[in-house]
């Protein structure tokens, strides 16, 4: 992992036009997405350039509406789920110091207003529609009409799974090797599964106690697995990519749960140990397992938090509805 010597603002400035011409008003969506194949270390923190490739599938109308418009008080005003917030928050901070990569230093106050239909009780983490949303909306409302790869490329600059959130349905991410990133962008693959089910579930909606961009830094420079992931990642890659156009499911959901479960050994190793799960995360992969074993075709996956997100198709919906109650179901090509 290095510090960038390429600064994000430079890397904006060179798609924007000479005179920014704003709209009156910018609305935008962008869906949540989960990871199948996970993005976990940076080649470069600035930029959010990721060691390996990732693959993941969109949450169809799960994510975040962004409107963008001139504020009226001459001081930017920053909103989320329909409330004002502190401009001193974590939240407003990042948002004003991204806006700002877009209007260079021009007094153009703006009211950036942003709603995430994600249920609380999913317990998933809003930052890649969060950025991916503000990225077409920035691009309406300058009418850049940029590429989606540079889209894509910019809202990797927010945060790096935000990359994927710009597309729906399958989703990869090239990790690319140029010193700017403007080859680190996702793409979308061509396949649909349209009897491939989500099921959220929620074990706690708690704070992490470490956020994924410090996890990251603390693996790399402690684990000793670590070093094993980028080779695991890039074969799980392309097992999920042959599974996912041979619609071979069992090849799929296996590969995404080794693949989460081996990024967790490898937070795991680190020191001091980056353990995300807590009880109840390992009784639901308990019970999967037994499901699975009792012949239901189930698979799960996690990110750097204790919720799990369960793979399986159609078919299965009714059996494991009944085995997790609370669980909210998601079909990404058919929602
Ligand atoms: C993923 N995660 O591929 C992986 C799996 C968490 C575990 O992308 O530092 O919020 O903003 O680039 O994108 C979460 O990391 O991190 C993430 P930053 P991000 O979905």
């Amino acid at each position: 992992m290095s510090n960038s010597s390429i600064d994000k603002a430079s890397v904006v400035n060179r798609y924007l036009p000479a005179q920014l011409v704003a709209k009156e008003n910018a609305d935008a969506f962008a869906p949540s997405n989960i990871a199948l194949c996970k993005y976990w270390g940076k080649r470069d923190v600035e930029l959010n350039l990721p060691v390996n490739s990732s693959l993941s599938v969109s949450l169809a109308h799960l994510g975040s509406h962004t409107n963008i418009s001139h504020s009226d008080t001459g001081l930017d005003r920053v909103r989320l789920n329909n409330k004002d917030l502190s401009l001193d928050s974590n939240f407003s901070r990042k948002v004003i110091a991204f806006v700002d990569l877009f209007r260079r230093g021009q007094k153009i106050a703006l009211t950036i207003d942003t709603r995430n239909n994600i249920p609380t009780a999913a317990g998933l983490a809003s930052s890649a529609s969060g950025f991916a949303a503000l990225v077409l909306a920035l691009d309406e409302f300058f009418s850049l009409k940029l590429e989606k790869s540079v889209l894509s490329a910019f809202a990797r600059m927010g945060s790096g799974s935000a990359s994927r959130s710009i597309y729906t349905g399958f989703v990869r991410w090239d990790m690319g090797t140029q010193a700017d990133g403007m080859d680190s962008v996702a793409c979308q693959l061509d396949s649909k599964w349209p009897d491939l089910c989500i099921g959220l579930i929620k074990v706690s909606s708690a704070q992490k106690p470490v956020d994924s961009r410090s996890g990251m830094t603390r693996t790399i420079e402690t684990s000793k697995l670590y070093p094993s992931w980028p080779e695991q990642a890039g074969s799980d890659l392309i097992t999920l990519e042959q599974a996912i156009a041979e619609k071979n499911f069992s090849q799929m959901g296996a590969c995404a749960e080794k693949n989460a479960m081996s990024m967790h050994a490898t937070m795991i190793s680190a020191w001091p140990p980056l353990v995300y799960w807590l009880p109840e995360s390992l009784a639901v992969m308990h019970k999967v397992w037994q499901l699975r074993e009792a012949g239901v075709a189930v698979f799960f996956t996690m990110d750097a938090g204790p919720n799990l997100k369960l793979l399986f198709e159609a078919c299965s919906h009714s059996v494991l509805q009944a085995e997790f109650a609370s669980m909210e179901v998601v079909r990404p090509f058919s929602d």
